[in-house]
């Protein structure tokens, strides 16, 4: 399609503009001297563009050698970032199984940092901080260190529904953990494990206020890590979700007034907290409500087929506000040593009612207004849509169908349904606008489905409520989407992002593991338009969910704010050596280093111990410049700090091997860089010499 010859459109449309003088922000092309000392201005407005016909003549040029058509052209000047400019969102996506966030600029779609969260990563000195990294340590699981994650999704911390631009919260649907970042430094502050189920899915999603971090589980097992055969399931596996009390003061979850609830082993899948008119529920989908157990190796039908034969699953309707009252006045019961509401008593209290839901769904996504729950089945082409205020009516009038095998109430899906809208094959998840339309991910057809919203939604389009408007192909297989703001109860409707699984022929090959491609799409025009505009190949692991925030709702720090600073507590540290205070002290075989770090020198220079000796390391930069970032790292011993400036990190290590080791700063921080380094020497014990390295020529002898 792209390789056709689109002279004789591109001409036309250049001279229609530069005729009308249009504001095209084109300072993506050469435009002379004058364009160029605007662009090295940065952040300035630049001045409205009228192109002259030479300039046309020559953007017509590149347009054709570089065989792009209009929209083609269009596309570069929404997305293009002169040097300087800063984007006007941020996009904090999940980092699949790399563990980690990746945060992205919007609408240029440049990679602007990852943030280590459940892999120990070098560049943030994540994890490199000598034998007792405490960041090692709050990654072990049963005694175990497990320092990988696979995170799905990100959610911002909201005040009043919208993003507040505090916290990051992210779920590691492999090992079932939480990560929450403070959004001052963007680094990882806390990871909770979850004490009652080895995975989940449905995690983090917030309430309005952030009093509570949902994280839903997913594969039914026997809660609080315990063991039954297959053939036991339905006696002994159950379901969960947690709610994780979140103290905004102290920046971390508090897991002492957190608890759980026990739910059917039914596959608990991804959550969307009610806002608004929805306010106090949160809503759960599900799948396997078969509950099916597999065992394709004894003849039995496979887990997709087992757990995909029933037309309807249920919907998990949770008013967590009874929650919270039943587990303060004490009605949980522990398991693991954590309190967890079980199912008799969520039914007695009314708690949970389900809502039959199509077939097989994988998100539910609550509207704006906290009126509608919006649930894709995937096998079923269809969106269904729920009315809160059905739902309180059928609780309050008992309208049930039922209830399910564990005494569950089932709400008549008649009563509680408002509409369902088709929209094509494999709709998972869903997004909002400012105008009244929504968007669906469509997996099988590989496209966004924009469609409309019925009720106060109807008077903000042209269109008729609960229809579909427009698809757009995406390349390929689109996961989520995320649209800017799209979470909270007012979404900013300009920007797409479409997370396609599958990029295939969108860039060039890299071996046989291809890039994920995150598509930018501009949803600004109602009705039918709604072009990609850009394609960025995410190629560091397979994120699933990402939350898009306006750039000045963050108040970022640009360093710490003193001398001395311990990240970790946010607050000065007593510890922190201070100038003139450096040095080496010794007690017993326990060696105490005070060293500052500024360019371009550490003090001291010379660190001398004793092979054995428990080196206990306190570094600070003492830097207030803005990006003069030192590193620290010993090779051999397995420490590499990243120090921002201001910030104070203290690690202890075993220096169990002699030897002369060089340390040395890993950042590039000054014209004198290379001489910032220093030596550890590890004088070996008494009577011993030290030991030559270890030839290195292993690995090539093997082959
Ligand atoms: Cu990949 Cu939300 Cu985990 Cu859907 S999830 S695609
Ligand atoms: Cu400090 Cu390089």
């Amino acid at each position: 399609m792209k390789t056709k010859d689109h002279h004789p459109r591109v001409r036309t449309l250049l001279t229609v503009l530069a005729t009308a003088g249009a504001m095209l922000a084109c300072t993506a092309l050469e435009a002379g001297a004058q364009e160029s000392r605007r662009r090295r201005r940065g952040t300035e407005e630049a001045a409205p563009v009228a192109l002259t016909p030479e300039q046309v003549n020559q953007l017509t040029k590149i347009a054709n050698d570089r065989k792009l058509n209009v929209d083609d052209l269009l596309a570069s000047a929404k997305t293009y970032m002169p040097s300087g400019r800063h984007d006007d969102y941020v996009l904090f996506s999940s980092g699949g199984q790399s563990g980690q966030i990746f945060a992205i600029g919007v609408p240029s779609m440049r990679l602007l940092r990852s943030i280590a969260v459940f892999t120990p990563e070098s560049w943030q000195g994540y994890g490199f901080a000598g034998d007792k990294d405490p960041v090692l340590e709050s990654l072990k699981i049963n005694g175990k260190p497990v320092n990988w994650g696979d995170t799905h999704h990100p959610a911002l911390s909201e005040t009043k529904g919208d993003y507040d631009g505090q916290f990051l919260f992210i779920g590691d649907k492999a090992n079932a953990r939480l990560g929450v970042i403070d959004l001052r430094d963007w680094e990882t502050k806390q990871i909770v494990k979850n004490p009652l189920t080895i995975s989940d899915h449905g995690a983090a999603f917030v309430t309005p206020n952030t009093d509570y971090v949902i994280e839903g589980g997913q594969y039914a097992t026997v809660l609080g890590y315990g063991y039954a055969p297959p053939e036991e399931y339905k006696k002994m596996y159950r379901g969960m979700v947690t709610m994780w009390k979140f103290d905004r003061t102290a920046g971390r979850i508090d897991t002492a007034n957190s608890f759980a609830l026990e739910l059917p082993p039914y596959w608990q899948d991804l959550a969307d907290a009610g806002k608004l008119a929805s306010d106090g529920f949160f809503f759960i989908n599900s799948f396997n409500s078969e509950m099916a157990v597999g065992g394709i190796e004894k003849g039995n039908p496979p887990f997709e087929a087992g757990a995909s034969k029933r037309d309807m699953d249920y919907l998990h309707i949770i008013d967590w506000k009874k929650a919270e009252s039943a587990f303060k006045a004490g009605k949980a019961k522990k398991i693991n040593d954590f309190p967890v509401l079980m199912l008799d008593t969520l039914v007695a209290e009314g708690i949970l009612h389900f809502a039959p839901e199509p077939k097989s769904p994988h998100g539910v996504d609550v509207t704006p207004n906290g009126q509608y729950m919006v649930v894709a089945g995937k096998l079923d082409p269809h969106v269904t849509i729920y009315s809160i205020e059905k739902i309180k009516s059928a609780i309050a009038s008992k309208t049930h169908s039922g209830t399910d095998e564990y005494g569950v109430p089932v709400l008549d899906f008649d009563a509680v349904m408002e509409a369902q809208v088709e929209l094509g094959l494999g709709p998972l998840h869903t997004q909002f606008d400012d105008k009244g339309y929504a968007y669906t991910s469509l997996f099988l057809d590989s496209a966004v489905a924009r469609w409309t919203l019925g009720g106060e939604y109807d008077k903000l389009n042209a269109e008729q409520p609960w229809k579909l408007v427009q698809k757009t192909p995406v390349q390929y297989n689109i996961g989520h989407l995320c649209a800017a703001e799209g979470d909270t109860v007012s979404p900013d409707g300009n920007y797409l992002i479409s997370m396609s699984k599958w990029s295939v022929d969108r860039f060039l090959p890299t071996g046989p593991l291809l890039p994920q491609n995150f598509q930018l799409l501009d949803i600004v025009q109602p009705g039918t338009v709604m072009p990609v505009i850009y394609d960025s190949p995410i190629g560091v692991g397979e994120p699933h969910y990402c939350q898009m925030i306006k750039a000045d709702k963050l108040q970022t720090w640009k360093v710490y704010p003193e001398i001395g600073w311990d990240a970790h507590k946010q607050r000065i540290s007593p510890d922190a050596p201070k100038k003139g205070d450096e040095g080496v002290t010794r007690e017993g075989n326990k060696v105490l280093v005070k060293m500052t770090a500024v360019r371009s020198h550490f003090f001291p220079e010379h660190v001398e111990v004793n092979e054995g000796d428990v080196v206990t390391w306190r570094i600070v930069a003492a830097e207030t410049a803005q990006d003069a970032t030192h590193g620290f790292c010993i090779g051999g011993y397995n420490v590499n700090l990243s120090l921002e400036p201001g910030e104070y990190t203290e690690f202890t290590f075993v220096a169990d091997h002699a030897g002369t080791y060089p340390f040395y700063c890993t950042e590039f921080c000054s014209a004198l860089h290379l001489e910032m380094m220093g030596y550890l020497h590890v004088k070996p014990k008494a009577g011993a010499a030290a030991p030559a390295p270890e030839a290195t020529t292993e690995t090539a002898s093997k082959k």
